[in-house]
């Protein structure tokens, strides 16, 4: 059974194929979906042009979330080409290196806080905005990819962990605004993977090392394991859930303490 057969998916997130975004599409391309990939810039664009063609996708266009004109212009190809779409798929976080270190209170600055919500947060609201006319009265959906670090305080993750606070808000209103053209607006916790976005960052071995230890189930999350619960959540098995953060992090966030394997039982 294919819960997304013929589904006209979009993918804005792909930079590698540990991204969140390639499982993400793999899971959706093996459900049936049809995918539109984009890539964030000139640097990216041989890699995902790559990564496009092995989903066989029919659409690649360029698009920075933080320009408008980018957003408006994918839209239109998309427009032009499939007339309707039924998922969009935000998988795009930033915030500036100087933000994602040492104590909050020291490094949280005007600026940086400005651009993690902007691209983090806002671009959601973006794609949704130009998304809307061609996803109306189609039981459109609407996906994002957020980390616990918006509800819990986490070392080093800082200003990130307020632009994922203020994604998930996003997420609820949008639902709240799409909801009477049937569509939905959720977003998917994942727990920690090693990706692009987590390489250079100091504690990240260790935050992967605490959560194995600490999760119910003893291992961290895999992209597989995100891509299937979101092509669940995009699919119209999914029709009754919107609004909704869907955490998919091995227990991780239900946990009060956990003991190593040798004084368990
Ligand atoms: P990744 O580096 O593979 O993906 C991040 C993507 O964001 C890249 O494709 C990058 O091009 C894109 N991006 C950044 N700025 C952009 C801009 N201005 N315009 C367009 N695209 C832009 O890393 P990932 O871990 O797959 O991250 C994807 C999502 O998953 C992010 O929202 C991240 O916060 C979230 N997340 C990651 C983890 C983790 O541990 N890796 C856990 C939970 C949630
Ligand atoms: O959302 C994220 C990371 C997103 C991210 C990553 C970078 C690295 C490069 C946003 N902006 C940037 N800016 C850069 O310059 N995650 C959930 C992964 C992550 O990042 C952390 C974590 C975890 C988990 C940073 C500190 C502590 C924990």
């Amino acid at each position: 059974m294919s819960i997304l057969q013929n589904k006209k998916v979009l993918i804005v997130g792909v930079a590698s194929k540990r991204s969140i975004a390639y499982g993400i599409a793999a899971s959706m391309h093996k459900q049936g979906a049809k995918l539109a990939f984009t890539y964030q810039n000139e640097r990216l664009e041989s890699r995902v042009k790559k990564i496009a063609e092995e989903f066989s996708a029919e659409i690649i266009e360029k698009c920075d979330v933080a320009e408008d004109s980018d957003i408006k212009k994918l839209f239109s190809h998309i427009k032009n080409k499939w007339q309707t779409i039924d998922i969009v798929v935000h998988s795009v976080a930033y915030a500036p290196q100087d933000q994602l270190q040492g104590s909050f209170v020291d490094s949280v600055t005007r600026e940086g806080f400005q651009i993690a919500h902007d691209i983090s947060s806002y671009s959601l609201a973006a794609l949704a905005k130009e998304a809307m006319p061609l996803m109306k009265n189609n039981n459109g959906s609407i996906m994002a990819v957020t980390y616990l670090g918006s509800m819990r305080a986490f070392p080093n993750y800082n200003t990130m962990g307020v632009a994922k606070a203020s994604l998930e808000a996003t997420v609820r209103y949008l639902a709240h605004s799409m909801g009477p053209h049937g569509i939905r607006v959720n977003a998917i916790s994942a727990g920690p993977i090693k990706t692009l976005a987590a390489a250079g960052i100091s504690s990240f071995k260790k935050m992967l090392d605490f959560n194995k230890k600490a999760s119910p189930m003893r291992e961290n999350v895999t992209i597989e394991q995100v891509g299937n619960a979101s092509a669940f959540i995009c699919s119209d098995m999914a029709s009754g859930i919107t609004g909704e953060i869907l955490h998919v992090d091995n227990g991780f966030n239900t946990v009060g303490m956990s003991l190593p394997e040798e004084e368990t039982e």
